[in-house]
């Protein structure tokens, strides 16, 4: 069907034809689109098919992805690109007039995730796929992802995510392979033949019905899995209210991280979180036992992974289900369990490790909840005998202490693997915030650094440069990122120097065409675009990065001799619809937008501009079109950050504090490619335990901290003088919990060189093209290659390359 373009025109008519009852004339785009995307799940099923058929006859080790999130982004575009076959449609779909971006841009972006988390669990699975690897993604199927940002005055309003609106082709429904998972109820005890056997009985039950979504590798045979569970009611009884009831469960898929700060909202993610875990568990357990007998020997077959806290209840689920429905003793099954798991920690803040109340977790689950009783008396026991007489400790390490359950401790101690996400955060995890579980389990702590799939943020999101890569070193490099290396050996090369030159004038002009069809402002083609895209949150410190602008302000309005090079700031971020600071953070930038693109001198160097809707697919034009990269977290609380490897990719220069893999950046292209400043982690540290730190001080004895710290108050941005107050108090009265007026002055003189260095043009574009020649490392296939290798010890099945 996609051998030659006269092939696809023919088939592509008939199945417009029989799927929409259209002819092309008639048809609208989104039939265009629907039409398209049935052809190619209709092309890879053969493919996806046997791939399943030989995991089974295979009979080898599978792995298991859960994770509450998976920020997929739109898939048209990428399956084309990995089946090989984008050229032929491309081509095809012209000569009947239809042109293949306009159809890809009508695909919804489903924003199955929030930020870093769920984009590396997407790029993951693509990473999977392509190497061959027996690994499938476990999600939820939210029926409203990451809400939708509207700005208005200045003011982020959240609108519900509609992604299922118009349907989704890649998914398949498979109601025959649906589970059942309970809630509430109460346990009942019983001793039967010598043993304890334990029931849940007045279970609320909820179906959970699986969506499968073809995971295709790039230029390999591989489809692998990514199973989306959706609540359904399982059945309804004679007396029950059913529309009240039937909304109950619904609910239980229809919002991603619904607001959790009242119990109500707590138990809904709590119920998510068991949601996945049982379903998922359940649906492992019974395909292996498709296989194989022998559920003692399941670790041997099957590696789960608990992707951040979320899915920790993985670990009292799988001893529930090879206790109580398989029959393997306590030790049997801790064994077996604590093979099969594993967990990666991606955050050090103390608010992201999730503790849920006892009163809210016990009625909700009442038999894993006695699982983890027992398996947290057992821990304390063991630490009784590492540390005896040391109460304090072992409070502190308990998985239940003061009422919460820590579910962080539980993944830690149900599971065989914890690793942080870059090298730096995994020594802070073994040597600070994890250290006392280190020192028991030191065997059990691992770094695996981040990475991203090139496939998606070069080959897709950046054609232009692909193409421009692969002239000077050939193609191999597109399966084996690393051989981006090669590319360093051109980089004196004038030519190749202007030739990137143009691409990312190209990708800049069609950035400032979206800035300008969006926010109606021209931006300068010729100005740096210096961006900062990423969640909005204190540590990540947006904030230093609006001061900054507003000293700019202030010294060009004050002294007319004084002169910088242009730039572009462009912000585009989500702030939580409950977290207050993130989102006066994005009025104050649009204030300050304001301010900055009316004023007629200083617009004419600076602009500023904020991206609403941040999302995938707005990420891929960003991008390319970047010369810096801001990456300004206060040091040791970015755990790795995943938008430094897009940006290096794609040819900016990082701004960035030695913080997560920034610091892994700086080894790669060498402290001369890379503008560095700030605390250290271990200034940072030392802070936070003498106390030291006093904000006034800077704010006292610097005068551009002073006058800029001020007019967050004395009306320079709004007739109400109150509307950033917070902000001035999170920096003086709560004494800047993110060492932002310690970092300003160093921030200030890096911004200064970056200037500077910009005006080099030949040096700039130097600096650039190392970049993205050492940028392989931090490819998404690296990272995964090393979990399968060192933790789920999974080798590939069924090579083609
Ligand atoms: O590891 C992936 C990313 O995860 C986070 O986004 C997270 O949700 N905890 C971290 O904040 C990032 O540093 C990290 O890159």
């Amino acid at each position: 069907m996609f051998s030659n373009k006269e092939r696809f025109k023919k088939g592509y008519l008939k199945k417009l034809e029989s799927l929409c009852g259209k002819g092309i004339e008639e048809s609208t785009i989104r039939d265009q689109y629907h039409t398209l995307g049935n052809m190619v799940r209709e092309y890879i099923s053969t493919k996806w098919i046997e791939t399943n058929e030989l995991y089974r006859s295979e009979n080898k080790k599978q792995v298991y992805y859960l994770s509450i999130e998976f920020l997929l982004g739109r898939l048209l575009g990428q399956n084309l690109l990995n089946l090989e076959i984008k050229e032929v449609v491309e081509e095809g779909l012209h000569d009947l007039g239809i042109s293949l971006s306009e159809i890809e841009e009508c695909e919804s972006d489903p924003a199955l995730g929030n930020g870093g988390l769920g984009r590396l669990a997407a790029c993951f699975i693509d990473s999977l796929a392509t190497l061959n690897l027996p690994g499938h993604g476990y999600g939820i199927r939210y029926k409203h992802g990451l809400f939708d940002q509207k700005i208005v005055d200045g003011y982020q309003v959240e609108l519900p995510e509609q992604w299922l609106r118009h349907g989704n082709v890649w998914e398949v429904r498979k109601p025959e392979e649906a589970i059942k998972v309970f809630f509430w109820g109460r346990v009942e005890t019983s001793y039967d033949n010598n043993a304890l056997s334990f029931k849940h009985v007045g279970a609320q039950k909820v179906l959970a019905v699986p969506y499968d979504m073809p995971v295709i590798g790039y230029q390999v045979d591989t489809v692998n899995t990514l199973r989306l569970w959706n609540a359904e009611p399982s059945s309804l009884g004679p007396n029950q209210d059913t529309l009240s009831y039937k909304r109950e469960i619904e609910a239980i898929t229809d919002y991603l991280y619904p607001d959790d700060t009242h119990d109500e909202g707590k138990i809904l993610r709590l119920k998510q979180q068991y949601f996945l875990v049982s379903s998922s568990i359940q649906s492992i357990i019974a395909s292996f036992k498709k296989e194989n007998q022998n559920l003692r020997e399941l670790h041997h077959s099957v590696a789960i992974h608990i992707n951040d806290t979320h899915p920790a209840m993985a670990v009292p689920e799988l001893m529930r289900i090879l206790m109580d429905i398989e029959g393997l003793t306590w030790d049997e099954a801790w064994e077996v369990t604590t093979n099969t798991l594993s967990y990666t920690n991606h955050t050090i803040l103390s608010e992201a490790l999730e503790k849920w109340p006892i009163y809210l977790f016990q009625p909700l689950l009442p038999r894993i909840y006695m699982i983890i009783e027992e398996i947290n008396e057992r821990f304390c026991a063991e630490l009784w005998d590492h540390y005896p007489g040391e109460w304090e400790r072992i409070e502190h390490m308990a998985i239940i202490a003061h009422g919460l359950v820590k579910m962080a401790h539980l993944a830690i101690v149900g599971s065989n693997s914890i690793n942080g996400v870059a090298k730096i955060h995994s020594d802070i995890l073994k040597n600070r915030e994890m250290k006392s579980f280190y020192d028991i389990y030191p065997w059990k702590f691992n770094n695996k650094t981040n990475g991203i799939t090139h496939r998606r943020w070069l080959l897709k999101a950046n054609p232009e440069l692909t193409s421009l890569i692969t002239e000077v070193i050939g193609d191999e490099w597109k399966r084996q990122p690393e051989k981006l290396l090669d590319l360093k050996r051109h980089i004196y090369h004038p030519e190749l120097k202007e030739r990137f030159a143009a691409v990312k004038r190209k990708r800049k002009e069609i950035l400032a065409k979206e800035i300008a069809d969006k926010n109606g402002i021209i931006v300068d083609i010729d100005s740096i675009f210096d961006v900062q895209v990423k969640r909005l949150h204190a540590y990540k410190r947006q904030l230093l990065n609006v001061l900054h602008i507003m000293y700019l302000y202030n010294r060009i309005k004050e002294d007319a001799n004084y002169s910088i090079q242009p730039r572009t700031f462009i912000f585009g971020a989500k702030a939580s619809p409950t977290y207050y600071y993130a989102k006066k953070v994005i009025k104050l930038i649009h204030s300050l937008a304001d301010k900055v693109n009316n004023d007629p001198r200083v617009s004419q160097v600076i602009k500023v501009i904020f991206m609403g809707n941040y999302r995938v697919s707005l990420a891929e034009d960003i991008f390319p079109a970047a010369d810096v990269s801001e990456q300004i977290s206060t040091a040791s609380k970015e755990a790795s950050g995943t938008g430094n490897m897009k940006f290096m990719m794609n040819g900016a220069l990082t701004v960035g504090t030695l913080d997560g893999a920034n610091i892994e950046i700086m080894e790669e292209v060498g402290r001369e490619n890379i503008f560095t400043f700030g605390l250290t982690a271990g200034e940072v540290q030392r802070y936070e335990e003498n106390g030291r730190y006093r904000s006034m001080e800077y704010y006292h004895h610097d005068l551009r901290i002073r006058q800029v710290v001020d007019q967050l108050t004395n009306g320079f941005f709004s007739e109400d003088e109150g509307e950033f107050e917070s902000i001035a108090d999170s920096l003086l009265v709560q004494n800047d919990q993110y060492f932002l007026l310690r970092d300003f002055a160093s921030y200030i003189d890096v911004q200064e060189r970056v200037g500077n260095a910009y005006q080099n043009r030949d040096k700039w574009l130097e600096q650039a093209l190392i970049n993205i020649s050492h940028s392989g490392y931090f490819s998404s296939d690296r990272t995964i290659q090393q979990y399968a290798d060192e933790i789920w010890k999974i080798g590939p099945v069924g090579i083609r390359i």
